[in-house]
């Protein structure tokens, strides 16, 4: 059959061939969850232009089954006599809408939907995407229009680095300076901008409404220079020798910092004080958030000693801990042997470790937490999809291209995990090079695509398409749906775009 154009690639799709597609028209009607209907009618809206009419017996019949289904799990139905969508819950059923808006398409007679079977699942249960806004700020409709986004290629979760060295993002009533002296610049010095708590919870609830979970960030103990703005007393002076640098401003204790460089800020260690400061802003964050993680960062803090930085992880990791909430940090974390026991480790080094990195992530699993899996030079958006693009980075072995996006399977990236002790993928978008929402969707479209299919679908030697070819044929029929969601996608000349 014709390749259909889902990504991420459903379970099992049974060709349908010899059937008629089902066509959309002013005429059509849709009946069952009201939720589903809602969310449904408006991809419509866009997509087609049509608007649908409700009816109790519709032409698309949207339901909810709860017949104990795997979570997140749906059926989709496309038959000349109707359309018919079974969600083994509310997200299923949305997922199994973003399915049947991808097989959407315009022809001479109109708008058709290819009649097609579709059983689908996800293979992991976190399924992330990440955005910083403290190298630049994103204010909440940039954050709700990546939202729409990723929840569109069935991610679950949008992960939000709120503080850096270049500022700190989300208000904290206990300790107001942080927002009120370390929050108004950005890299390059441009302005900055901070959430409210009101702001935070109106993400929270867009992403819900969305089906995804936000994963909130406060970084430490390195990467808070921010925080030494605000309270000078908790910071150490900045420790130029361990910079990795790029040649911009120096960082000084007083100043903000608008440069790029990282590892050269750190809490005091030994200080109590440092303590009272992390119960505070984990316990508000904590309050602030339904969903069950709070990531304390732990990445880069090389001007932190190694017996500091233990010292610092086990404390601060027990804090979070205690707020009733799943401690998440970055892979670094695992080299301390005070980890608070299950505490979720996030892998950021290559496809294939360097450095050890690897060994640090199984440490996650001994004290039984599990692993998100963000191998940077596969899954970091930020990096330029090739060398001459006019945004992003390369640290990570130089350009990342769309293939090399793809061509990663998560159970081969660190040895001697079992597929439990994976708990998803992530791809995160790091802002240092990324002021607006057109340079967020440069940076990341296609290629979210690619994480999106590593996170959803099955393991690359479990179905037949799960291959390069079959992705870049699929992706490239998903280039009218984009445009008329008005993403501003590069035309990348590795994908065969359908126009
Ligand atoms: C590494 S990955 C970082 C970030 C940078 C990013 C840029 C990680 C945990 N830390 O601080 O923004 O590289 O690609």
């Amino acid at each position: 059959m014709p390749t259909l154009p889902l990504v991420p690639l459903p379970r099992r799709v049974a060709p349908t061939e010899a059937a008629s597609p089902f066509p959309i028209t002013s005429a059509t009607t849709v009946s069952g969850d009201t939720d589903a209907a809602g969310t449904l009618a408006a991809l419509l809206r866009t997509r087609t232009g049509l608007e649908p009419g409700a009816t109790d017996d519709g032409d698309i019949v949207l339901s909810v089954d709860g017949g104990g289904g795997e979570p997140e799990s749906y059926r989709l139905r496309v038959g000349a006599d109707g359309i018919r969508i079974d969600g083994a819950d509310a997200a299923g059923l949305f997922y199994g809408i973003h399915t049947l808006v991808q097989l959407i398409h315009g022809t001479d007679a109109g708008w058709i939907v290819p009649a097609a079977e579709i059983e689908d699942a996800p293979r992991f249960a976190y399924r992330g995407v990440m955005l910083d806004v403290a190298r630049h700020f994103h204010d909440v409709d940039t954050v709700r229009a990546y939202i729409d986004r990723a929840a569109a290629l069935k991610f679950n979760h949008l992960h939000l680095h709120l503080s850096d060295d270049q500022g700190w993002r989300l208000e904290i009533r206990s300790r107001p300076e942080l927002t009120r002296a370390a929050s108004a610049t950005s890299v390059g010095g441009g302005p900055g901008g901070y959430y409210t708590q009101d702001d935070y919870r109106a993400i929270v609830a867009y992403a819900a409404s969305r089906h995804m979970t936000v994963v909130p960030e406060l970084d430490m103990p390195g990467h808070t220079h921010a925080v030494g703005i605000a309270h000078p007393e908790l910071a150490e002076n900045p420790v130029l020798d361990a910079v990795v640098s790029s040649a911009g401003p120096t960082p000084r204790a007083d100043e903000p910092y608008t440069g790029i460089d990282v590892g050269f800020s750190s809490l005091r260690i030994g200080e109590d004080a440092t303590y009272d400061f992390v119960a505070d802003v984990f316990g508000e964050l904590a309050e602030l958030t339904p969903g069950p993680y709070l990531h304390f960062g732990g990445d880069e803090a090389l001007g932190t000693s190694p017996e500091d930085f233990a010292a610092f992880v086990a404390r601060a990791s027990e804090i979070v801990r205690r707020t009733g909430k799943t401690p998440v940090a970055w892979h670094e974390a695992g080299a301390a042997p005070g980890l608070a026991p299950g505490t979720i480790g996030q892998y950021w080094s290559f496809v294939t470790p360097v450095d050890g990195a690897d060994e640090r992530a199984r440490a996650f699993t001994r004290g039984g937490g599990r692993l998100i899996l963000s191998p940077a030079d596969a899954v970091y958006l930020d990096m330029k999809p090739h060398e001459d693009f006019p945004l992003g980075l390369t640290w990570a072995r130089g350009a990342t291209s769309v293939e090399r996006a793809y061509r990663w399977e998560p159970s081969a990236v660190v040895d001697g995990l079992a597929e439990e002790d994976i708990l998803g993928v992530e791809a995160p978008l790091w802002t240092e090079t990324v002021a607006t929402l057109e340079d967020i969707d440069a940076l990341a479209f296609p290629r979210i695509a690619a994480a999106a299919e590593a996170a959803w679908s099955p393991a690359t030697s479990d179905a037949a398409d799960r291959t390069w070819e079959s992705f870049r044929a699929r992706t490239g029929g998903l280039g009218p749906l984009w445009a008329t969601l008005g993403i501003r996608f590069p035309a990348s000349p590795e994908i065969p775009w359908t126009t």
